[in-house]
């Protein structure tokens, strides 16, 4: 329900069951015992183009857009888990997050805890100016076993 596009949310976020929200002011940074890693989103890559985590680490993917068009970070990895995903300070926990459509010089952290190893892609499948994915946006995520 918003009214004028200013209120509009800077980030979109489409959750993989409907995603629930408390919101609460984060003041928690990367601490001990958490896994970080910085993900740079720019016209038309990953940097790094891989990412690894390992299963049962607390994790934290900060997904920064450098680029000047908006980007999105796609991925099946972080279905059926909870996570933590914080805009702008604050942060809403969802289950699942399945896409996440970051603007230009936005930053999002995104915290959850592996529970199972495997591979996955990770994309940006934005259309403007141009094909994003076929540009070649495109990453992978490794969750090995501890
Ligand atoms: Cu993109």
């Amino acid at each position: 329900m918003w009214h004028n596009r200013e209120a509009r949310p800077a980030v979109a976020i489409v959750g993989s069951v409907a995603a629930l929200l408390v919101a609460t002011v984060s003041l928690a940074g990367a601490g001990d015992g958490v896994d970080s890693t910085t993900v740079h989103l720019r016209e038309y890559r990953f940097d790094p183009p891989e990412i690894h985590v390992v299963v049962g680490r607390d994790s934290e993917l900060i997904v920064v857009n450098d680029g000047t068009v908006p980007h999105e970070f796609v991925t099946d990895a972080l279905q059926d888990l909870t996570v933590d995903v914080e805009i702008g300070g604050v942060t809403a926990e969802t289950l699942g997050v399945a896409e996440l459509e970051i603007p230009p010089k936005a930053r999002v952290v995104v915290r959850f805890t592996p529970e199972r190893a495997g591979e996955f892609r990770f994309a940006c499948h934005a259309m403007r100016p141009t094909d994003h994915y076929r540009q070649g946006m495109i990453g992978r995520l490794v969750i090995r076993e501890r």
